[in-house]
């Protein structure tokens, strides 16, 4: 059997879920909401139509790396197992499933999003006759024991600097557990956008065609549908900017008036001042200092750096520590 595929959780579950986080979310100061919802099929199309476009560098660096990395990394690594965290369309992936040159492998893609992993995985077993697929559709941060056991080598993927849209104890949380799925010898290949300057990182989430403000707006269509609340989106407006002293751009949706949000299903209602924001998303930026203390926190090593000329985007290959190595003996110090 070349394909199998596990939903994580069951519907009621995943709505259960939901729920709670915008009760929480929204009813606290300042109000949020998690940027896992932005991904339903449309929120996931509207992804794949800001990887390209021309204020969007993040996507073409990355790729541009992938490019010059796949072929070395895939050799001297030779997986048979990849896990990929956020795998989307799965459109990266192509570019090292290519490198490896048809020897049999099992990727697990893990992602929330059901449509954008059936879609791919179709097309990926389509075009791959060395290919198995395991797909887990589920949150990466809650439901990473679902991943199988690795048969052999393993190589786990967290591209398009993914992990900057969790918060630092997030992040530590989540990088942690992905140490947990890596034996000596395999690897993680972790894609960060890299601290830069401002104008640069804020056009990247301020494009003039639109398309990241009907991003940032599809997280309310998607709470309406699932929750029955009753937002209107038009009724608030897109702000992404960059917070220096934090790293992180901030996206948020501004209340153009007041206005009343209810959410009869989980007994919320909500007054939104004009001007007040529902803070949606962080997508925190990196340098290789700070990339080296995240993973050095959750155990991992930092084995390679890869950048572009322009010092854009970065490509870590990291390692697991042994524990040897993450708590050197008294002798040896
Ligand atoms: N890896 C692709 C897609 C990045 S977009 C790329 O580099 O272009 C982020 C992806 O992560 C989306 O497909 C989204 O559905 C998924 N995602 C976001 N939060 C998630 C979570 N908590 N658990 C699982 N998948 C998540
Ligand atoms: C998926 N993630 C890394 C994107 C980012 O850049 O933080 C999501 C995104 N938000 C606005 N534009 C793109």
């Amino acid at each position: 059997m070349r394909y199998r595929i596990e939903v994580h959780a069951d519907t009621h579950t995943r709505l259960k879920t939901m729920a709670d986080d915008v009760r929480n979310g929204l009813s606290t100061r300042p109000r949020s909401l998690p940027p896992k919802y932005f991904y339903d099929a449309t929120g996931s199309r509207l992804f794949d139509e800001i990887t390209r476009l021309p204020e969007y560098y993040l996507t073409r660096v990355e790729e541009a790396l992938l490019d010059r990395l796949a072929p070395d990394l895939m050799r001297t690594l030779t997986p048979t197992d990849m896990v990929e965290l956020g795998s989307g369309f799965s459109v990266k992936t192509r570019r090292l499933l290519a490198a490896r040159g048809g020897t049999p492998l099992r990727y697990t893609p893990v992602d929330v999003d059901e449509t954008s992993v059936t879609d791919s995985a179709a097309r990926l077993l389509d075009e791959d006759a060395g290919l198995e697929v395991h797909a887990v559709v589920g949150d990466f941060e809650r439901h990473l024991m679902h991943v199988p056991a690795a048969g052999g080598r393993r190589l786990v993927l967290f591209l398009g600097s993914t992990i900057g849209n969790l918060d630092p104890p997030g992040r530590l949380a989540l990088l942690t557990q992905v140490r947990g799925l890596l034996r000596r010898g395999d690897r993680l290949l972790l894609g960060v956008d890299l601290v830069k300057e401002r104008a640069t990182l804020e056009a990247a989430y301020n494009d003039a065609a639109g398309v990241t403000a009907a991003f940032n707006r599809n997280v309310l269509r998607v709470v309406n549908q699932a929750l029955g609340a009753d937002f209107r989106p038009e009724a608030f407006s897109h702000r992404a900017f960059y917070n220096a002293p934090e790293a992180r751009i901030e996206m948020h949706l501004v209340s153009e008036r007041r206005q009343t949000v209810r959410i009869p299903s989980i007994g919320l209602r909500i007054q939104l001042e004009p001007a007040e924001t529902i803070w949606t998303e962080s997508s925190y930026k990196f340098t290789r200092a700070s990339a080296t203390g995240m993973l050095a926190g959750a155990g991992l090593r930092l084995e390679a750096w890869h950048t572009d000329r322009e010092q854009r985007f970065a490509l870590a290959v990291a390692a697991p520590r042994t524990r040897a190595a993450a708590a050197p003996s008294p002798r040896a110090a």
